[in-house]
């Protein structure tokens, strides 16, 4: 019988080849005949949005018509969320069905996939995590909002100039964005400027209330946010700042239009750029504006969201979980409050513990230099009742601190949310620990170092408040996604709940033993690396050999990382075929991506001695092609999809004690690589699970480190007696990388020889031997397979849904939501 067509919702192949054509004609004007490729792009991914809504409109409906659901927000500043169309399709579950129709209509999925741009509104772990996150939440059904800003522009495009990084605008918007519908009738105000006064209520009791400068409109544009092959449906809601329309200006300044556009100016500059990390933003005014405007704007959303379900506002807590990604959004704290105690009339001790009940911070750095805080002065200017919150929640918590501790003055200041110690600061991660029921770190190590370290104080007062949960990723994107070769051979090999249930990988378990299965596996690893090589071509121009080893550092660039640690191995195996030129080397591509923050000089001098590096080995006849050294550029999302799927060793060598979690770690395992790596961060959990035989492990632990470091660290003591490190620094001290330039990354070697506060020096010699370990293990073809089999079968752990169960268990409370069953 012919198919029923239902444009708007059908899923078969005669549906969507008619809502293509559909949209193409009714939203782009064009018909198949004469489109364009991003015309075509929008006319699908139209298509799909509108599948998507019908889900995001039946689970709020199903929401809202239950009283006793309590709802995840995930504030962040940051959502790196990648590309929307495929992962969409493989949460809709109709990838074959989109692949056909685009086929029948006469162009390839792929291509118009490729199409899209990615939004990049975030700068690397941390935003992509949020990602992950509320993916997952959608596929567990628990029912939450992602909250966060609608930059204008996201994390900058990075290109190659002769070796140095460009930063390039990043334009996302300027094509449309099919994925996002604007709600202007959801539209909330956020006040800036101006003073506080006092006055009495109706009731003699005494209020403030904040006569601003000025107020600042916050427009919500919503994404909706598919569970995998399941009925829900979550969405991101992400602000945009305008002029708030009513605000006359010539009320003040009689008609002085030109002050009127500046203000518009003033508005719509808050949303308008991400800002980079690793950079000191101690004087940024217009970040921290970001961070109230978009907390502001969410909070008073998702009050009324309360009151439509008749709450009472002090029971908001009952309503909401909120979930502060890092110290970003914890101004939260204090503008509930606000919200409570100004605007509701709730009495503080009410407010207060609405108000712990509702928020949780988690923490993702140790890096002393991360740890947000704004002057005192500039609070009191942009936003000065929320200050004046703060100062009594500041006055009332030492009160506490003080009785619990008595006489001890270095607690007391310590744990102010006042730094007094010279200049006055708002330290944002001391407020979140005052104002949050749950305080937690984002893997094992990190979570213990966070209460040994920088929270030790906050454990000895509040030891209940803290929890680990380990960073996921999510299987969808980075398996199913980017490497449709191993999902199809997993599904033929153990059936398709993997996805979303990722312990099932463990099935895969004995086919490692398995030699025509390992044969397969390394045929789909072969096809990845070709795609990948032609990439490469594509974009460096570099040829390099898909049979070689794929030694992937990709993440963004920092010191404490340690991409230069890789290079000083680099060398090192350049010196030996200089030495010995018929020597027998495992043929290696050393690949490389990352951006670097714009103003952080080391992080840039890194990227130019990489591609310094690439250039001389890339082109020694010696060489003979068994070293290639490429720098990618512009890693992304996007990007990283065709990465981790070629990789063969992951590069995980931070400095013990210094990489939170790392979440890169968990892809490239899950697509069958090798680890090398440090005891750091998540990679001490994911060696547990591979298991130790099939890790590479080396180097300093994070105790180790910090004794050396009590000790009287002297990196150039172990540079005297080590004659391949000293090769190594003298042939870059040459010239021999910058065209006799002596000077040029004497900034690298000088800090490595005196200073090393990385402990590169400390960790080279161990490096370097794990690395020809490596090397040997590459040798043995089977052997290496089947450690990469075990990888891919035992990484169910690092699933984001993990994760997200383990938030729900430990600190959320919240349950599944089966929309079918409500
Ligand atoms: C305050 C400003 C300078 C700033 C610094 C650093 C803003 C943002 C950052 C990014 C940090 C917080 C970040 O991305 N951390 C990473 O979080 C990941 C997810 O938890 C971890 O996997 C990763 O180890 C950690 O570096």
């Amino acid at each position: 019988s012919a198919p029923t067509i239902d444009v708007r919702s059908g899923m078969d192949v005669e549906s969507l080849k008619q809502a293509i054509t559909e949209h193409l004609f009714y939203q782009q004007g064009r018909n198949i005949v004469n489109t364009s490729l991003n015309d075509l792009y929008m006319a699908v991914s139209h298509t799909v949005h509108d599948r998507l809504l019908q889900h995001e409109h039946k689970t709020m409906n199903a929401v809202f018509d239950n009283n006793n659901v309590r709802l995840v927000s995930y504030m962040s500043a940051e959502f790196l969320m990648g590309p929307q169309l495929g992962v969409n399709l493989i949460d809709l579950n109709i990838m074959a069905e989109m692949e056909q129709a685009v086929q029948e209509l006469g162009f390839s999925l792929n291509t118009i996939m490729a199409q899209e741009e990615e939004p990049g509104l975030g700068n690397g772990g941390l935003g992509r995590l949020a990602a992950c996150y509320i993916d997952s939440m959608a596929s567990q059904q628990i029912p939450a909002i992602g909250y966060g800003i609608r930059y204008e522009f996201g994390i900058f495009d990075q290109v190659i100039r002769d070796g140095w990084q460009v930063e390039i605008t990043d334009k996302w918007l300027r094509n449309g964005n099919p994925w996002e519908s604007a709600r202007p009738e959801l539209a909330v105000n956020v006040k800036f400027g101006g003073h506080t006064e006092s006055y009495l209520d109706s009731n003699e009791y005494l209020r403030y209330r904040w006569k601003p400068d000025y107020m600042v409109t916050g427009i919500p544009y919503d994404t909706p946010i598919m569970g995998y092959k399941v009925p829900s449906c979550n969405f991101l809601r992400l602000w945009k700042s305008e002029a708030e329309e009513s605000f006359d200006f010539s009320s003040f300044n009689q008609g002085d239009y030109y002050k009127a556009v500046e203000y518009k100016v003033k508005s719509e500059n808050i949303s308008k750029v991400l800002y980079p990390n690793d950079e000191m933003l101690g004087g940024k005014k217009l970040r921290l504006k970001q961070q109230y405007f978009f907390v502001s704007c969410s909070l008073q959303d998702m009050m009324n969201i309360h009151l439509r379900f008749d709450g009472k506002p002090q029971d908001f807590h009952k309503r909401w979980a909120i979930q502060l990604n890092d110290t970003h959004p914890s101004v939260a704290v204090a503008e509930l409050m606000r919200i409570l105690v100004d605007e509701y009339h709730v009495d503080w001790d009410v407010a207060w513990h609405t108000t712990c009940s509702t928020c949780s911070y988690t923490n993702h750095t140790l890096l002393p230099e991360a740890l947000e805080k704004w002057p005192v002065g500039l609070f009191a200017y942009l936003i000065p009742r929320v200050l004046e919150i703060i100062f009594e929640i500041n006055y009332r918590f030492l009160k506490e601190v003080s009785s619990r501790f008595p006489g001890d003055n270095g607690k007391l200041s310590r744990m102010s949310i006042i730094d007094e110690s010279g200049e006055k600061f708002v330290r944002m991660a001391n407020l979140a620990c005052v104002g949050c029921c749950a305080i937690n770190g984002v893997a094992e190590l990190h979570t213990e170092l966070l209460k040994q370290q920088i929270l030790h104080d906050w454990v000895e007062m509040f030891p209940e408040r803290f929890h680990n949960v380990t960073n996921g990723v999510t299987p969808r994107r980075f398996v199913v996604l980017s490497n449709p070769g191993l999902s199809n051979l997993i599904i033929e090999s153990i059936g398709d709940k993997w996805p979303g249930k990722l312990d099932e990988l463990r099935k895969l378990e004995p086919f490692a033993d398995d030699a025509a299965f390992r044969e397969k596996f390394r045929s789909v690893k072969l096809e990845n690396k070709k795609i990948l090589a032609a990439l490469i071509k594509e974009r460096t121009g570099v040829v390099v050999n898909p049979s070689s080893m794929f030694d992937v550092q990709v993440k963004r660039i920092h010191e404490y990382k340690r991409q230069h640690l890789s290079v000083l191995h680099i060398i090192a195996l350049y010196l030996r075929i200089k030495q010995n030129p018929d020597i027998d080397i495992v043929p290696r591509t050393f690949i490389f991506g990352g951006k670097a923050a714009p103003g952080y000089f080391s992080a840039k001098l890194i990227i130019k001695l990489i591609n310094s590096v690439g250039d001389v080995v890339n082109n020694d006849p010696d060489v003979k092609d068994r070293l290639k050294v490429v720098f990618f550029p512009d890693f992304n999302v996007t990007n990283a999809q065709l990465i981790y799927p070629a990789a063969d060793l992951s590069e995980q060598i931070s400095t013990a004690g210094k990489e939170a979690s790392g979440t890169g770690n968990m892809k490239f395992s899950m697509n069958g690589a090798l680890t090398i790596g440090t005891l750091d961060g998540a990679n001490v959990e994911i060696r547990e699970e591979v298991g130790n035989d099939n890790f590479f492990l080396f180097g300093l632990t994070a105790a180790q480190v910090e004794d050396a470091k009590r000790n009287g660290y002297n990196p150039h003591f172990i540079y005297d007696n080590n004659e391949e490190l000293r090769n190594v620094i003298s042939m870059i001290n040459s010239g021999r990388f910058s065209n006799g330039d002596t000077n040029l990354f004497k900034p690298i070697t000088d800090n490595l020889l005196w200073h090393d506060p990385f402990m590169l020096m400390a960790d080279f010699s161990l490096y370097i031997a794990c690395q020809d370990l490596v090397a040997e293990t590459w040798k043995n073809t089977a052997e290496w397979n089947r450690m990469a089999i075990l990888n891919v079968a035992r990484m169910g752990k690092f699933s984001s849904d993990r994760s997200i169960q383990d938030y729900c268990e430990k600190i959320w409370k919240v349950k599944p939501f089966n929309i079918r069953k409500a």
